[in-house]
Order: C-alpha cells, then sequence, then structure tokens
C-alpha cells in the first residue's frame, strides 16, 4: 500500500484496549433494541454497507474570503490528498471513495491517478466541473457566468470543460458528473432571469448528450453567492425543472448549506425521491450561510429527519433511488482528517438512528393524526446512543474503536508535516 499508513498494530492494539467496554455497551444496546423488537444485526449490517464519498478539496484547510490559515503538514497534490483520504478510510471504513474537483486536481496521466487511488483501496465518486473560478491563460472570463453567459464563446468555453471533466471522469472509473455554477446577478435588471436559464439549459443539453452509458449528471442548487441578488440554478424548484428538461440521467444534488435558514430540507429530499429526481447529498451543516461546517455539528436532527426520508425509501424499495452520498465541507480551525472522520460517523450515526424508527407506530399515530405520538416515535429513535453499533461496523470492516484517539496518537499529521514543507500562502480560500 503507497505512502505513509497508521500502523495496522496501533489500530488493533487500541481496539484491544476497548473490546470488553464495547462488548459491555454493544451488549446492552442490543438488549435494549430486542425490547423494542429491533434486530441489532440487521441494523449493523446496514451500516456497514453506507458509503460517503471524501472531497478532495476537503482534506486541505478551505478558507474563507477573508482569509486561509494552512495548518501543518497541508497536502501540496492531488496524490497526496488520497493519502490523507486514505486514513480517514481505514480508520472509519464508511469512506472507500473521493469526489475529485477539476482543474484543482487535473493531472497529466489519470490512469496514473486512478492506480493511485486503487493501491490506497480508494475509488473515484462523482467529478465535479469549475466554471465559477478563471483558470491562467483562459480565453474567456467567467465574471459574468458561465454556462448561462450571453456570449456563446463562453458559454461553449464552459461546455467544453465540462465535456474534459466526462472525459477526466472516465479516466478514473467515475459514473457521475456534478455540476455546480455560480452564474446569477447581483442587482435587479442586471440578467434577464428566464433567458439567464433558457441559456443554461441549452448548453446543460450539449453536456447532457455527451454523457457515456451508466452516467447520470448532478445540478447543484444553491440560493446566493457569489451571487447575491439571482442565482440561475437557487433552489431546487430551478433543479428539478432543469433536471426534468434535460432527461433521466439528470438527476437533483442537495447541497445541506444551500439553503435559506430554516428551509425544510427533508421535505425537499422527500419530493426528490417521490419523483425520482434524487441524485445525491453534499453533507456539511450550516448555522446562517453556505458556512461548510462539518455535518452534523450544528443541527443533528434535520441530518436525522433527512435519513429518515432516506432509509424509508431504501426499505420501501423506491425504483430509481440509489443516491450519491458525498461530502462538501470547509475546515479552517480543525485538523480536516479529524473533521473528515468525525462527520462521516456523524452521517452514519444519523442513519443508524433513522434504522431504530418504530415505522408501523409512526404511520399509525399519523393517520391518527396523534402529533405527539409521532413525534415521540422519532424522538425515541434519535435519542438513541448508536454509538456501539457505529463501533461495531468499523471493528467488523477492520476499523478503529476510537479513530480520532488512533489517529492522535498515530502521530500522522506531525510526519506529514516533517514530509511536506508548506509554500507561504495567505491568500483568501477556497483552495
Ligand atoms: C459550492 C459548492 C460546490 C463546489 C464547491 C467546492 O458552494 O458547494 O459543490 O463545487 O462548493
Ligand atoms: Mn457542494
Amino acid at each position: 500500500m503507497a505512502g505513509y499508513r497508521i500502523e495496522g498494530g496501533l489500530i488493533e492494539e487500541q481496539n484491544r484496549k476497548g473490546a470488553s467496554a464495547h462488548a459491555e455497551d454493544l451488549a446492552h444496546l442490543g438488549r435494549q433494541l430486542e425490547r423494542r423488537g429491533i434486530d441489532i444485526e440487521r441494523a449493523t449490517l446496514r451500516v456497514q454497507r453506507f458509503e460517503v464519498a471524501l472531497p478532495t478539496w476537503g482534506v486541505g484547510t478551505g478558507g474563507t474570503r477573508f482569509g486561509r490559515f494552512p495548518g501543518p503538514g497541508e497536502p501540496r497534490n492531488v496524490f497526496e490528498k488520497l493519502e490523507d483520504c486514505a486514513v480517514v478510510q481505514q480508520l472509519v471504513r464508511t469512506t472507500p471513495a473521493v469526489s475529485p474537483h477539476f482543474p484543482w486536481d487535473t493531472v497529466e496521466d489519470f490512469g496514473e491517478l486512478r492506480e493511485a487511488a486503487a493501491a490506497h483501496g480508494l475509488r473515484f465518486d462523482a467529478v465535479n466541473s469549475n466554471t465559477f473560478q478563471d483558470q491562467p491563460r483562459q480565453r474567456h472570463s467567467y465574471k459574468f457566468g458561465s454556462l448561462s453567459h450571453t456570449d456563446p464563446a463562453v458559454r461553449a468555453q464552459a461546455v467544453a470543460h465540462n465535456l474534459a471533466c466526462i472525459e477526466a471522469g472516465r479516466a478514473l472509473g467515475s459514473q457521475a458528473l456534478t455540476v455546480w455554477i455560480a452564474d446569477g446577478a447581483n442587482f435587479p435588471g442586471q440578467q434577464d432571469l428566464t433567458r439567464a436559464f433558457e441559456r443554461y439549459l441549452a448548453s446543460m443539453a450539449e453536456i447532457y448528450a455527451e454523457l457515456p452509458n451508466g452516467w447520470q449528471l448532478f445540478l447543484e442548487h444553491k440560493l446566493y453567492e457569489p451571487a447575491f441578488y439571482a442565482t440561475v440554478i437557487s433552489d431546487w424548484g430551478s433543479s428539478y425543472l432543469a433536471a426534468r428538461e434535460l432527461g433521466p440521467k439528470a438527476k437533483c444534488l442537495v447541497d445541506l448549506g444551500h439553503h435559506a435558514p430554516n428551509v425544510n430540507i427533508e421535505q425537499i429530499v422527500a419530493r426528490l425521491i417521490q419523483f425520482k429526481k434524487l441524485g445525491g447529498f453534499h453533507f456539511n451543516d450550516s448555522k446562517y450561510g453556505d458556512d461548510d461546517l462539518d455535518a452534523g455539528a450544528i443541527d443533528p436532527f434535520q441530518l436525522f429527519l433527512i435519513f429518515a426520508e432516506l432509509s424509508a425509501a431504501e426499505d420501501d424499495r423506491r425504483d430509481g433511488f440509489a443516491p450519491a452520498y458525498m461530502i462538501d465541507q470547509s475546515h479552517n480551525v480543525t485538523d480536516p482528517i479529524e473533521s473528515l472522520m468525525t462527520s462521516a460517523v456523524a452521517i452514519q450515526r444519523a442513519l443508524a438512528q433513522a434504522l431504530l424508527i418504530d415505522r408501523a407506530a409512526l404511520q399509525a399515530h399519523q393517520e391518527a393524526n396523534d402529533a405527539l405520538q409521532a413525534l415521540g416515535v422519532l424522538r425515541q429513535a434519535f435519542q438513541t446512543d448508536v454509538g456501539p453499533l457505529l463501533a461495531e461496523a468499523r471493528l467488523r470492516s477492520g476499523g478503529a474503536l476510537e479513530p480520532l484517539a488512533v489517529y492522535r496518537a498515530s502521530g500522522y499529521r506531525a510526519r506529514k508535516h516533517a514530509e511536506r514543507p508548506q509554500t507561504a500562502s495567505f491568500g483568501g480560500g477556497i483552495v
């Protein structure tokens, strides 16, 4: 296996130390759930199968527009980003895929990159295009938009970039392209709201036409930023309409931070599932705007309610239901590896809690309009400490009972600090 990895022995040693306490806690939870008619084994296997992809851009310090304060041992290229992603997977065993972003992760030889990932036991999930930044020597600027720009030459350049991302994705074994565009306006009147959407649809149709077999096209909506008056794909409505216009391979991607405060995101998820247009997620959390904070760090109940919709759709074997789960976070005050590990576990926790929902009781209370009892069913599931079940899933998959403790005991960050001399960069974020 390439690169430094955390000693297998250290993981085993730490797991041995925690084995008896873990067994006791797991047995206690098992008895609790048994009394509720829930088979902990089925839930553990379900959690073990769960996978969420890591963003390559998440293992570095993201920064904000006010500044970026790089930490020690930052990855300097995509190969080092893969090393760090591999450590997350080694310890939590639920993140076997990474989602790359172009041109941030562009390399000469994508075959070599694919092999490097495979050597780490990683594969590639959806690829992300970027027509929200101008690259050196780029012919046309995206200052006034990209796929919806008024100038056909700019739109053609943006379409070409997305087709190049598909080519790179094919070489990496990916099967989906995520398109988030910053296109929009800062002033009323600056943009014709309808013609901008029409131009976007025409450009996306050109990209859609070039999708290889088995590929999907994920449309990512966002309410605002960097546009502060109107964003072309501002909400799930615009995204859904566009995905329906484009065709069956086009689906909507829900980034949890891309909604106005207090929007009921679990209801948006329920709608997109019902109309077979849920393509996937960018998990993170936020208190105000697109804060890209760690998943479950601010509103774990919302994350639970989203998984309540997802696990119901899975149980009901809704056709066309196979969302891509990805994390999209920006780490500014934590070690990105620690944040990605704890976020992956927080997402698994929301799934595990949702699996404990007594669906029959919930439906009965709903039919009887017994609101408090219905909420009570959800609260019981949400308030169950599923920690032992998550730890058991990690243990069975070769991971660590206590990922954070093992990571800190491994000295991985200090080793990378020594290995990766940093070039001073104090610019703004992101990446
Ligand atoms: C936009 C976004 C999008 C990415 C970028 C890194 O806010 O969520 O998914 O391309 O962050
Ligand atoms: Mn996103």
